[in-house]
This record gives C-alpha cells, sequence and structure tokens, in this order.
C-alpha cells in the first residue's frame, strides 16, 4: 500500500467515533448523510462490515416518514453550530431536520456488490427505499420529475451561486440567535458570509415553526428549488437499488423504483439547456431556471446515457471551465462573476464532487476527460493534503483538514 493511501485509512480510523464518521474533529463532530455515504463506499472497497455499519448508524436518524437527516447527533458537543437545541426535532436521537444528497442509495449498492451478506443489505434496503419514496412525495409532490430543496444545506453545497437569487428573497431575520463557530475553526474568508447564515437560521426557524411537518413545510417554505444535482444523484441511486432489488428478489419494490426512476430521468430531461450546454435546476418560487453555472449542472451524467450532441457539447463546456485552472474541476467557472475560489462552494474544487464527475464522465465515455480530473485531483491531494477542498487557481489547501470524505475519495480514485 503507498503512503498515501495509509494516511488515507488513518484518517478514516483517526475520525472513527463508534462505528461512524465524523467529517472532521472540531468542524464537524457530528455524523453528516452524504459524507457517510462517500465513506460508506470507500469502506467496500475494502473494510465492507465497517462500510455497512457506517450507514447502520446513520439510519438510526431515520425519521418514521422516510427521511434521512443531513445530522445525527449521536454525542453532544459545543464545537458546532447549529446544533441540536437548535433544530428541535423530536426523533428517538437528535437529528437536525433537513436532508443531503441522496448518495445513500449508491453506497448500499456499492456494499452489495463488494459481497456484504443479504442480512445486513436488505434493511439497508429497505431504508434507501423509505428514503426514495420521501423525496418523491415530499419533495416533488406536482410529479415535475425534479425533487427540491428546501434550504440551502440539503444540496451539500451551501453557499453555491446557484443560490444566490433564490436566497435573498429569505429574511435574514431569526428567532435563534446565530452564534456562528466555525469561524473559529477556519479562516472566515473561507466560509460563507453572516448574511447567509442569518438566512440558513431563518429557513431552520420557519421549518422548526411547521414541527418539521413535510406537506407543511412545503406550502411555507421561502426557499424551493428543483435541483438537477440532487435529482442526478438520486436516480444514479436508484438505478442501482433498482438492480439490487431484483438480486434481493423483491420485484415489487423493483417495479416501484423503475417509475420512480422514470420521473427523473424525464425530469431530467427537460432540464437540459441547448443554448448553455449543460443542466439547469428550477426555482419553484419564481418560476425561473437558475442561471448560474456551477457543478450542478454536470451531475446528472451519472444517471444518464447522454445523446452523442449533448455530450459532445456538455464535455466542450467542461472542459473549457478547466482551461488555466492548477486542479480541477472548480466548482464555478472563472469567468462567472460570483466566483470565488477559496470561499467554500463559489468556485473551489471538492474530491467528492471529482468522483462524481468522473464517474458521470465514463459513464458517457469521455473517457480522456474524466482521467484529467482524476490525475488533477489525486495530485493535489498528494501534494497538498487531505484538506476539506482546494483553490483552483493556487492549489491551496482550503477549509479543514485530515477530512474523511477527502480521504475516501482518494482512496477510490487513486485505485
Ligand atoms: C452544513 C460536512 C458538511 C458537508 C457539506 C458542507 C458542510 C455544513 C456546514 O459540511 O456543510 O451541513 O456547517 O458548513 O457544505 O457538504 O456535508 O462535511
Amino acid at each position: 500500500m503507498s503512503d498515501f493511501r495509509a494516511i488515507a485509512r488513518g484518517i478514516l480510523q483517526d475520525n472513527d467515533r463508534g462505528g461512524y464518521t465524523v467529517p472532521t474533529a472540531g468542524l464537524y463532530p457530528f455524523q453528516w448523510n452524504w459524507d457517510s455515504a462517500f465513506v460508506a463506499m470507500a469502506f467496500a472497497e475494502f473494510d465492507v462490515p465497517r462500510g455497512c455499519l457506517e450507514l447502520e448508524r446513520l439510519i438510526e436518524g431515520q425519521w418514521d416518514d422516510g427521511m434521512i437527516p443531513h445530522i445525527v447527533f449521536h454525542q453532544p458537543s459545543d464545537s458546532y453550530f447549529p446544533g441540536a437545541d437548535v433544530w428541535r426535532t423530536s426523533h428517538r436521537i437528535p437529528t437536525s431536520g433537513i436532508t443531503q444528497p441522496p448518495v445513500f442509495g449508491m453506497a448500499v449498492k456499492a456494499l452489495h456488490d463488494s459481497g456484504a451478506p443479504a442480512e445486513r443489505i436488505r434493511p439497508l434496503f429497505h431504508a434507501a427505499l423509505r428514503y426514495h419514496r420521501w423525496w418523491y412525495s415530499a419533495r416533488d409532490p406536482e410529479g415535475t420529475g425534479l425533487v427540491a430543496l428546501l434550504h440551502p444545506w440539503e444540496s451539500g453545497s451551501d453557499n453555491s451561486p446557484a443560490w444566490d437569487v433564490a436566497l435573498a428573497r429569505v429574511p435574514t431575520t431569526t428567532t435563534t440567535p446565530v452564534k456562528r463557530k466555525d469561524t473559529g475553526h477556519v479562516d472566515p474568508a473561507m466560509r460563507p458570509r453572516d448574511q447567509d447564515y442569518q438566512r440558513f437560521i431563518h429557513l431552520v426557524d420557519t421549518y422548526a415553526a411547521c414541527g418539521w411537518d413535510a406537506a407543511e413545510q412545503w406550502d411555507a417554505a421561502p426557499f424551493k428549488v428543483a435541483c438537477v444535482q440532487t435529482t442526478g444523484i438520486l436516480l444514479a441511486a436508484g438505478e442501482g437499488l433498482q438492480q439490487l432489488a431484483r438480486a434481493l428478489g423483491e420485484e415489487a419494490a423493483a417495479a416501484e423504483l423503475d417509475a420512480m426512476n422514470a420521473r427523473s430521468r424525464a425530469g431530467l430531461d427537460q432540464a437540459w439547456s441547448d443554448a448553455d450546454s449543460r443542466f439547469r435546476s428550477l426555482d419553484l418560487v419564481s418560476g425561473q431556471r437558475v442561471a448560474a453555472p456551477t457543478q450542478a449542472c454536470f451531475i446528472p451524467l451519472l444517471a444518464l446515457d447522454l445523446p452523442a450532441a449533448r455530450m459532445a457539447a456538455a464535455e466542450q463546456e467542461m472542459r473549457r471551465w478547466c482551461e488555466g485552472m492548477l486542479v480541477s474541476f472548480p466548482t464555478t467557472p472563472r469567468d462567472y462573476p460570483g466566483f470565488e475560489p477559496r470561499r467554500y462552494w463559489r468556485g473551489s474544487v471538492w474530491p467528492i464532487i471529482d468522483w462524481l464527475l468522473v464517474q458521470g464522465l465514463l459513464r458517457n465515455n469521455a473517457t480522456a476527460l474524466a482521467e484529467d480530473i482524476r490525475h488533477s485531483i489525486v495530485t493535489a491531494l498528494e501534494t497538498a493534503g487531505f484538506c476539506e477542498y482546494f483553490d483552483p487557481t493556487t492549489g491551496e489547501p482550503c477549509g479543514g483538514g485530515h477530512f474523511s470524505w477527502t480521504a475516501a475519495a482518494y482512496l477510490h480514485l487513486s485505485q
């Protein structure tokens, strides 16, 4: 094993808190939904039982309606804001009240493919099925084919330029005092702005006042964006779950997943823009397509076989974003006015996003670009370490260090 792979495994070990992995000590001291799914996919490649356990610990937080929360607060810690007291949810174990990109189903399928036994996979499969049902019923009640986010944190790309227009409509007033902890852990210039946090917490207050009831939140939400990244991930996970259903002899579930997947495929097909050579999310409050160019616009490649003309256009556009960058893939192109290469999700490079993009490009036979991105991020990690994300213009390591999903991405992409 190379030294770097040993370091990556060591990070996963250090961040283990008893069967689940915190993203990084201090900054993120709890279990996060999509972080754990990526970690479980890495474990699928060398420690299948531990990978199963990661997901089993996550679904201790699954709600009765199927939602898997974005944070499970297994143990108290006061190094993070907003903590369990701010969320005011009523699950058996304290959790947040919103979700995150549904990589979960992809991880269950990966563990199955790596030989996890049916007695561990079946309960995880059913948790994933209930989660997908929740997404379609709670977050696409009108059947458009794209699932919607009610909070930017649900995208996992918190302060992405994709949310600028929709988030600007959200008031900055809060009933909960905003006492940030993140800026005590990392340089504030790398974090979302105070105004973003005011709005993030305004949304938490709004949904807590709905008693976290999904239908009430849908009606009350001042932020509601039908997202191509989330839908692309949901469909990729749904395809894997559908195959898994067949392997497990769950024929009714397979048919149900087939129907859900078809709905997402149709929604994504309509979200393609010939003029922009990318997919575009839909702001459900204004009825406008999201104009800001971000990595989200290419994540659907994960789950679709694009027609040749669309794929050629997407590949050309992705290559354009990479031009002149030291590290790929920037989550916003440099010529966009909202580009800030060090400020969290406003243009920086995230190893797990590269993981998804590489997978999508390979699916669509864009092997050369996939290899360029893979090589670029592996080199950056070997040069600068296992940080949270990178400045694409300089290769500077940014955000938290000793980061779990970065280690997971390295283990996957460096093989
Ligand atoms: C809010 C843990 C999480 C990731 C997200 C990333 C960041 C949290 C925060 O950290 O979000 O969920 O407090 O900034 O944006 O993608 O899951 O690593």
